[in-house]
């Protein structure tokens, strides 16, 4: 009798096969309409990433995958020719989806209006499409970071000034990197969540739920040819790393893959400002807030040196922050060396405060 079937396996499915889809709806435990776009978001997100990882793993076979297209974009940076790709991948997969008004890159100077979704999708996409693209004609890992804000402001204000808020307005984050595997990072606010890129099913599957980071960790990330640039508190830092046991370098030039590792085993990442940049390279509103967000969600800490990154307000689009993020302890202890800087020079100018 069909209505006593009852499957055998009846739990096989949930161990095994949890869907990104699906534990998005999980996770906010509801079907009502937000939810539902928090899902497809997350759904056309996750099929931006298969396309790129599939652009990446054949990129050596291809016509035009790899090399420079000879632009340079808006930062004054070499557009490579997957930069593009990846940047258009993310466009075409919320055309005529009903779900995102306006989507915001690293590789395009304004926001990317698409407008018959306006009614409908109030949502802004900002994202880093390749991260870490100096890896990417070496066949080393790269990835793409992703934030989801509600749009509140005018459908085509070329200016955006609605995005210019902190990075608490985050409705969703993540990252994608694309390594041996293709693993996919998000948080909605409720924890940490990783998922695997199954190829034969090209599904996402839930690898680790909740991820919580350990207080400290061993590695230290961070671009040490630019030691000489530094202010001297990173260099006391870096000082003090080097004369305790315990610390180990791990440096890939990737920012995604460098965070991975640092959410996964603990340590901090820092890409701090220089004496001539003292914003950093790395942008705020599509690299570090995301990442921020996820690293707080884990029960890590992030910060700009000075501040709480997420309470940062940039005062644009694709402004630069300074990057101190990874396990709390270990963040903590470059903010000890700054905030002794600090206290020395205001010493220095009003001696017996
Ligand atoms: P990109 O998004 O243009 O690739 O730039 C960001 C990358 C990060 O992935 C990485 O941490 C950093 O730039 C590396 O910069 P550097 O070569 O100065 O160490
Ligand atoms: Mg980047």
């Amino acid at each position: 009798m069909v209505d006593d079937y009852q499957p055998a396996q009846t739990h096989a499915l949930d161990r095994d096969c949890t869907t990104l889809s699906r534990h998005v709806l999980q996770q906010l435990q509801s079907f009502g309409p937000e939810a539902q776009d928090l899902s497809a978001l997350m759904s056309r997100i996750a099929l931006a990433g298969k396309l790129i990882a599939r652009r990446l793993s054949r990129s050596g076979l291809v016509e035009d995958a790899l090399g420079f297209t000879g632009r340079t974009n808006v930062q004054g940076e070499e557009v490579k020719k997957m930069d593009v790709f990846a940047n258009d991948v993310f466009i075409s997969v919320f055309q005529q989806s009903g779900l995102v008004c306006r989507l915001a890159s690293e590789e395009m100077e304004k926001p990317y209006y698409i407008p018959e979704n306006c009614p409908i999708g109030r949502y802004t996409l900002l994202y880093d499409p390749i991260d870490g693209s100096s890896n990417v004609d070496i066949n080393l890992n790269v990835g793409s970071i992703f934030a989801i804000r509600r749009q509140t402001g005018e459908d085509l204000d070329q200016a955006a000034s609605d995005l210019l808020q902190n990075g608490h307005e985050q409705l969703a984050a993540g990252y994608i990197l694309y390594g041996p595997t293709t693993v996919l990072v998000y948080s909605l606010g409720r924890g940490v969540h990783s998922f695997t890129l199954d190829p034969s099913l090209g599904e996402f599957i839930l690898a680790a739920e909740n991820i919580r980071m350990p207080e400290h960790g061993p590695n230290y990330s961070v671009n040490e040819g630019n030691f000489w640039q530094w202010e001297e508190s990173i260099r006391d830092y870096i000082r003090y790393v080097h004369r305790h046991e315990g610390y180990s370098l791990r440096y890939s030039g990737a920012l995604v893959g460098d965070f991975h590792r640092i959410l996964m085993q603990g340590g901090v990442f820092l890409y701090p400002g220089t004496v001539k940049k003292p914003e950093g390279k790395l942008r705020l509103l599509y690299e570090s807030a995301p990442l921020a967000f996820l690293m707080e969600q884990a029960g890590g800490r992030a910060s700009t040196g000075t501040e709480r990154l997420l309470d940062v307000v940039p005062g644009e689009l694709h402004q630069r922050t300074p990057l101190i993020i990874g396990s709390s302890e270990d963040v903590e202890l470059v903010e000890s060396f700054i905030q002794e800087r600090i206290r020395e020079q205001t010493d220095l100018v009003a001696p017996g405060r």
